[in-house]
């Protein structure tokens, strides 16, 4: 299985300015390297660039830089249905506003495929946003109200292939707005905060998903944001949340996408090196994605927490 390295230095989502020095931090900290010791066939594409896009006057007034994301949204879009077909993308971010575009492609070839698409979300926030609901009008906090099919995103790229509900899981929340929080408890969303992490451990939520995907024969994207991770150990975030999970808690949780064998596509989101000390966060990134995609201590028995 070919990994297809595909630079997106998307700033749009949001106001603070260098996540689009992302996908070459990932470069500087090896993550081609990585990969290709793990025995992966490997092509970087390089970097995307946005189609121009213009804004559509329903669109609240208070979104930041609405038209380069709908145009990011049509270029990655794209991209990632194209590479589908040819092995398993990885989207080196840029803001998370990128899964807009990454996740609906995605979905997009799911379903030529006849497969049920699922999301594996990480992340302290819920991104669950409408551009009517969203305060910020940061549209990095959108992405799942965007892929879901829910409905305000005049002049963005219309979702042929929602993700339903239910086959989304989320871990790692521990900062969800008002909005966010009453849309997401009366939707079909699995989602599990940091409490649910300290009293059962995160294998146990992630391990009942995976079980599930498997049982649907599901693809699965997995959109990892830095800040799943606690700022001690990746502090280039421009949303840090205290109390994320530990590195060991992280690693886990990408050891057991790998074993799983399940994983399809993966989103690397809200990196800023303009905020990191010696690049320490590209390299637990990069380290994480090497988890994902089969590097450990020692071998062993697939499956053995389950
Ligand atoms: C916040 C931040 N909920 C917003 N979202 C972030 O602006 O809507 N998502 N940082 O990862
Ligand atoms: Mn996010
Ligand atoms: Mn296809
Ligand atoms: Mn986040």
């Amino acid at each position: 299985q070919t990994i297809l390295l595909i630079g997106a230095p998307v700033d749009s989502g949001k106001d603070r300015r260098g996540c689009l020095m992302g996908p070459d931090a990932y470069r500087t900290a090896g993550l081609a390297e990585a990969l290709g010791d793990l025995g992966h066939g490997l092509r970087d594409l390089g970097n995307l660039c946005p189609a121009p896009a213009t804004v559509d006057p329903a669109l609240p007034a208070h979104l930041h830089a609405p038209a380069e994301t709908a145009g990011w949204t049509a270029t990655l879009m794209q991209a990632a249905e194209e590479a589908m077909q040819e092995g398993l993308p990885i989207f080196l971010g840029g803001d998370h506003s990128l899964s807009l575009g990454s996740v609906a492609g995605v979905a997009n070839h799911a379903a030529a495929m006849r497969r049920p698409q699922f999301v594996l979300w990480l992340d302290a926030h819920s991104d669950f946003h409408t551009p009517q609901t969203t305060a910020s009008g940061n549209l990095h906090g959108t992405p799942l109200g965007y892929v879901t099919g829910r409905a305000g995103f005049h002049g963005f790229p219309e979702v042929a292939n929602p993700v339903p509900e239910e086959n989304i899981c989320i871990l790692g929340l521990r900062s969800v707005d008002r909005a966010e929080r009453e849309a997401l408890q009366s939707s079909r969303i699995r989602y599990h905060d940091m409490r649910v992490i300290d009293e059962q451990g995160i294998s146990r939520p992630l391990a009942a998903f995976l079980d599930r995907v498997a049982a649907a024969g599901g693809a699965l994207h997995v959109s990892l944001d830095v800040d799943f991770i606690d700022p001690l150990f990746a502090p280039a975030v421009g949303t840090t949340v205290p109390g994320g999970v530990t590195i060991r808690e992280a690693h886990l949780t990408m050891e057991m996408i790998c074993d799983s064998g399940l994983m399809t596509s993966l989103d690397l989101v809200e990196l800023n090196p303009f905020l990191d000390e010696r690049g320490r966060t590209a390299q637990v990134m990069v380290d994480l994605a090497a988890s994902a995609l089969g590097r450990r201590v020692f071998d062993r028995p697939t499956q053995a927490y389950s």
